[in-house]
């Protein structure tokens, strides 16, 4: 079970509150990731439906030295800050090819997820003995401010994934001009976008065959229950994801099977479903190359470099602050 604190489980239940009482209702992607909503996130990323994973490997794979000599600033050392590290598969590689070269690296991986870091430790510790590392859980401001200037040497931040791609417009700018903030002249942001494409590739990666991404979507009702003391049925329940090619974006929704009432004991409150009415989970938006360039300018950054797959889904890109 997740140990959230007392604080972060109030501004759940407020969170919940506020968007159960919202027409349309809405939960918000950012719950997603309790122990439990990790774990079937890493099956996600293991679907054959879900690219996201497979491109960025690729890139990371391919052009592990074009990213390293990007990343080097005359001495080879430089500070690794991964924010969103899951189960750091994608950047095993990247290290990997770092410490071959003879980088003098840390590497500092923060996740909300404990099991997922503990994952990540245990795994890391054996692949690479000699790698100094500083996993921090929790909220990604609250670490980063005590990360500002903590050898004194290049930090290099990485927002990999496309996780971006949960945040509206405006979330975005502000995200990244809040780690404008901690950043110091000479630092490096490095971001994952899911590029537009194939609209059918997208609404598959969302709706996969297995139904995992389903019950991924579903357990944020299921920690709800946990968490909350509510008695949601996620029988009652469907599924619904689609992808909106002049936004860019894909969208997925619970939706109500039934006219029902579900009781949330932490709130003290009951809350009415129509039959088939929808309740909005996440927004996964793509990107073209101009929307990056312009969230880049618009946060006060400039791109040092762009790295795509080999079938133009997907582009790492490589900021520095103007
Ligand atoms: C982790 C936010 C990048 O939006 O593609 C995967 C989460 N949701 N399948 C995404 C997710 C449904 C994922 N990110």
């Amino acid at each position: 079970m997740t140990a959230t604190h007392s604080t972060e489980l109030d501004q759940f239940a407020t969170d919940v509150l506020a968007g159960l009482s919202a027409r349309p209702k809405h939960l918000s992607s950012k719950y997603f990731y309790d122990d439990e909503g990790s774990r079937l996130f890493q099956e996600i990323m293991k679907l054959p439906e879900y690219y996201l994973t497979g491109c960025e490997l690729e890139i990371f794979e391919r052009q592990a030295d074009d990213i390293f000599k990007a990343f080097v600033n005359g001495s080879n050392a430089f500070d690794l800050i991964e924010l969103g590290a899951g189960d750091g598969t994608k950047t095993a590689v990247l290290i990997s090819h770092f410490l071959a070269r003879d980088a003098d690296i840390s590497y500092s991986p923060i996740d909300i997820s404990q099991e997922a870091l503990d994952a990540l430790t245990t795994k890391f510790a054996t692949e690479f003995p000699a790698l100094r590392m500083d996993a921090k859980q929790g909220d990604y401001f609250h670490i980063l401010k005590s990360l500002k200037n903590s050898r004194g040497l290049r930090k290099v931040l990485m927002f990999l994934g496309s996780n971006i791609g949960n945040f509206s417009r405006d979330q975005s700018v502000e995200f990244f001009c809040h780690l404008r903030e901690v950043m110091n002249p000479n630092d490096l942001l490095f971001i994952g976008f899911d590029l537009e494409k194939d609209p059918h590739v997208i609404a598959n990666a969302y709706d996969d065959a297995a139904g995992v991404t389903a019950a991924f979507n579903l357990n944020l009702l299921a920690r709800i229950n946990r968490e909350l003391g509510a008695d949601f049925d996620l029988d009652k329940f469907v599924h619904y994801a689609n992808y909106r090619p002049i936004e860019g974006s894909a969208r997925s929704y619970l939706i109500s099977r039934e006219k029902q009432e579900v009781h949330v004991a932490a709130l003290k409150r009951n809350f009415q479903f129509e039959q088939w009415e929808a309740v909005f989970m996440e927004i996964s938006q793509k990107y073209t190359i101009r929307m990056i360039e312009d969230l880049a300018a618009d946060s006060g950054f400039a791109i040092k470099r762009n790295f795509f797959d080999g079938r133009n889904y997907y582009c790492d890109s490589l900021w520095q602050l103007v």
